[in-house]
């Protein structure tokens, strides 16, 4: 019996360690994303908008998305106009893709480049750690290094839904720590007139 007892008092004190990660292991995101490169710093003429676009990396893990902004994703690095870009995987960062046609987007403006740099990474990092209540109704992301003024836009799909894109742009404005109005505009606008005018502020 005593023995018993002393095996017991032995097995619980066993301390249960917890299992080690795996070398190499992921922590997978909720979806994939993909990143999206416009390089329209030496535009040739003629060419039709877009042309310049390129996709970059698809990615599923927190380890390669810190890999890919460690290494590239900057948009201050650049001096001459681009568009940088995280969308869903299968969603073309353009107002012809189905998924964007009928959306539209929020825009920031940033008047310094370290500025510009901290909202796309606090953008970044909201999207893929799946903070908006809204984020099926979310596209992605651009940010444009402009000559005038820099700017980051958040598109989303259903433009005419006014309160899940008040929601998101509210929600927004928190992560990227914004006090100033901003302004959500229709592609469908911006299609027909080059300086269309917002729909929704907040
Ligand atoms: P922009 O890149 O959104 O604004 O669109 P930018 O470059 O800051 O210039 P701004 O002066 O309008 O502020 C600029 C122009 O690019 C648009 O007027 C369109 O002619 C074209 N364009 C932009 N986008 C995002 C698209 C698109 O998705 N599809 C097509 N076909 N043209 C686009």
């Amino acid at each position: 019996m005593a023995t018993e007892e002393v095996a017991a008092v032995e097995v619980v004190a066993v301390p249960t360690a917890a299992p080690e990660p795996e070398i190499g292991s992921k922590n997978k995101l909720e979806r994939q994303w993909t990143f999206w490169f416009d390089n329209q710093s030496k535009p040739k003429q003629g060419a039709a908008w877009g042309s310049s676009l390129r996709k970059v990396y698809t990615f599923d893990s927190v380890q390669e998305f810190w890999c890919l902004y460690d290494q590239i994703f900057k948009p201050s690095k650049l001096a001459g106009n681009a568009d940088f870009h995280l969308f869903k995987t299968g969603i073309e960062p353009k107002w012809e893709d189905p998924e964007c046609a009928n959306g539209g987007k929020w825009t920031v403006s940033s008047n310094r480049k370290a500025n510009l740099d901290t909202m796309w990474l606090e953008t970044l990092m909201a999207l893929i750690g799946e903070q908006f209540d809204d984020a099926e109704d979310i596209c992605g992301v651009v940010a444009s290094v402009r000559q005038r003024q820099d700017k980051i836009s958040l598109w989303t799909k259903t433009a005419a839904n006014e309160a899940a894109q008040m929601s998101i742009g509210r929600k927004w404005k928190d992560i990227i720590d914004v006090t100033d109005k901003i302004t959500y505009s229709f592609h469908d606008d911006a299609r027909r007139e080059r300086s269309s005018k917002g729909r929704y502020n907040v």
